[in-house]
């Protein structure tokens, strides 16, 4: 395994195959067993659209012939821009197909994101679509086409403009080769099972092992920039196959995906790939918004939806407003951020559902609440982890354990979670420990019977309602403007989105305000979510007892000035 993707050491690879967690499965095979098993049922739903697994598999092949006639190689990696549309399955599992990488971003990441992810990961392609929510992404991949000059093609889906259509890049014969890819054939060199494409008699075209990486993620950030986390076909289906069970996923569940699916949320807790492992239909909703979700709940009989906590205070609000449940949602699962307990308790009652916790990260660790847990574990914890490999521990600031049931750092080893970021090597030596744990920069207790609850951050970052703002990546844009000497970003309490970001400013120029800030980090190509909600101008910063500036000092100033506003209105 090349060092760029760290791996596991031999032993845990032994454990974790002997526990039956990696079985050698692939996502190409994966997906060419479903569509053998029921090939007629409803894979994905979007709009008017509805695809067959027989569908998306037949797309997958077609479009990886495609993929690989532009020049796409196994290992080559592909930045995917996609919202949620049906395409954006085609596009993935054709890239699995062909053992290269999906990078995936987020629709609202812009120029700054894109451009990062696309040199940091020396991406051939970039897959997005012409315009969606009032955003053109054609110009946006111009843009980034001419910063990131090994950016070979720019694959469009719908009106392509000066790109590359991706709708004519699916072959339309798919050369001799279906039928003949065998979904766990058994590769002798590396004795694991892997996807093997025959394409000509006598020239073997082997796709991706199970221990491949299958993609590449994006962390949250909290240094520099961030980070790329390598998932494999083996780490990632383990956790879409636990997943799926913890949550009773079988072939008549129907998950919506209200949230972007490239998020790993709503892609795999169990989300849109859990549910194709377990045979159900995703239905694809182009917003959170309960008019367009309350209608759609009821039309395609979703039975499990993810949302984040502002997303379900907005869907709480609607059904009090409507005077309607979710019915016939069974299950809502909120994660991403922390879910206060008084929203937490209002959701069965409320909206006719039983509520899951969800607590994970893109790094692996996925803690769930129970369907049948107690309601006060379901309304008062983050759950406890999926698997029963995953090993937590609770250690406070010199790495010794916490005292049973106080707040510590948590830090987790387990058979999905990485151990190493992509290329990071230096970053990696901070965020894991020699022996191979994760150090996930949330402080947390464990409850007497083993659930967690998430009491707060170690890390440099800010959780947006989910929307994760690595603070040093914001500061480094924001030196780049004249007038700023110094910027130090922190959390502001939110009612609705738990926290909002605050940039304390030093400036050169008292002419400089919060506007022209904002509207230099938008030229910049930063995503909005990530541009500070409040700018403050202060003349120095508290300092800790060695001379960093004191992050904490600036929250409790802000809490105050938040406190002394809200004082004042009322
Ligand atoms: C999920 O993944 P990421 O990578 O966007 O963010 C991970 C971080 C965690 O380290 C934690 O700080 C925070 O998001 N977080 C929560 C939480 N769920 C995530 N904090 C408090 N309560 C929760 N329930 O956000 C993610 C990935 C897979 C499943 C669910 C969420």
């Amino acid at each position: 395994m090349s060092e760029d993707y760290p791996y596991w050491p031999d032993e845990f690879v032994r454990k974790y195959r002997e526990a039956g967690c990696w079985r050698g499965e692939t996502f190409g095979g994966m997906l060419r067993e479903r569509a053998a098993a029921h090939g007629d049922r409803s894979a994905i739903v979007g709009g008017e659209e509805r695809v067959t697994y027989a569908e998306l598999d037949l797309n997958a092949d077609r479009l990886a012939a495609g993929l690989k006639g532009l020049g796409i190689r196994k290992g080559d990696r592909v930045v995917v821009q996609l919202p949620n549309v049906p395409v954006f399955f085609d596009v993935i599992f054709a890239l699995f197909r062909l053992g290269a990488l999906p990078v995936f971003a987020l629709p609202l990441h812009r120029r700054s994101e894109i451009v990062h992810i696309a040199s940091y990961s020396e991406a051939e392609a970039y897959i997005t679509i012409d315009k969606y929510a009032g955003f053109d992404y054609r110009t946006l991949a111009s843009e980034v086409k001419a910063e990131v000059p090994g950016l070979r093609h720019v694959l469009v889906a719908g009106n392509p403009g000066d790109h590359l259509s991706l709708e004519e890049t699916y072959a339309h014969e798919i050369p001799a080769i279906r039928g003949k890819l065998h979904p766990l054939q058994v590769d002798r060199s590396e004795g694991q099972a892997s996807d093997v494409r025959e394409e000509q008699p006598g020239t073997p075209d082997a796709g991706p092992a199970p221990g491949d990486t299958a993609f590449l993620q994006l962390s949250g950030g909290s240094t520099g920039l961030p980070k790329l986390i390598p998932r494999t076909h083996d780490d990632y289906i383990y956790s879409l196959r636990r997943s799926a069970e913890v949550c009773g996923l079988d072939g008549g569940s129907v998950y919506l995906a209200a949230l972007p699916v490239a998020h790993n949320f709503p892609l795999s807790s169990p989300g849109a790939l859990g549910t194709l492992y377990a045979g159900g239909t995703v239905v694809l909703a182009r917003s959170g918004s309960p008019d367009e979700v309350f209608p759609l709940i009821r039309k395609e009989k979703c039975t499990i939806a993810a949302v984040v906590p502002p997303l379900a205070l907005v869907w709480l609000e609607a059904a009090k407003t409507r005077g309607e449940t979710l019915h016939p949602l069974q299950v809502l699962q909120v994660g991403g951020a922390k879910f206060s307990e008084e929203a937490a308790k209002r959701v069965k009652p409320e909206l006719g559902c039983t509520l899951q916790q969800v607590f994970g990260m893109a790094e692996g660790l996925v803690n769930y609440t129970r369907l049948d847990d107690a309601e006060s574990v379901i309304t008062g914890t983050q759950g406890r982890p999926m698997s029963p490999l995953d090993e937590v521990l609770i250690l406070d600031d010199e790495d010794r354990p916490a005292a049973p049931g106080t707040i510590g750092h948590l830090l987790t080893r387990g058979p999905y979670t990485i151990r190493g970021y992509y290329k990071a090597p230096e970053h990696n030596a901070r965020s894991f420990t020699p022996d191979g744990f994760y150090r996930t920069g949330d402080l947390a207790r464990m409850t007497p019977e083993g659930n967690l609850v998430v009491e707060g951050r170690a890390k440099d970052q800010i959780n947006r309602g989910g929307d994760k703002v690595g603070t040093e990546e914001v500061e480094n844009h924001l030196l780049a403007h004249s007038a700023v000497r110094d910027a130090a970003i922190v959390s502001m309490p939110d009612e609705f989105l738990g926290e909002r970001s605050c940039a304390f400013i030093l400036s050169r120029d008292p002419h400089t305000g919060g506007d022209e800030l904002r509207s230099f980090l938008r030229r910049r190509g930063l995503a909005a979510y990530k541009i500070p909600d409040r700018f403050e101008f202060i003349d120095s910063f508290p300092q800790t007892g060695v001379g960093k500036v004191s992050k904490k000092e600036l929250r409790q100033r802000i809490a105050a000035l938040l406190l002394e506003e809200a004082g004042v209105k009322s």
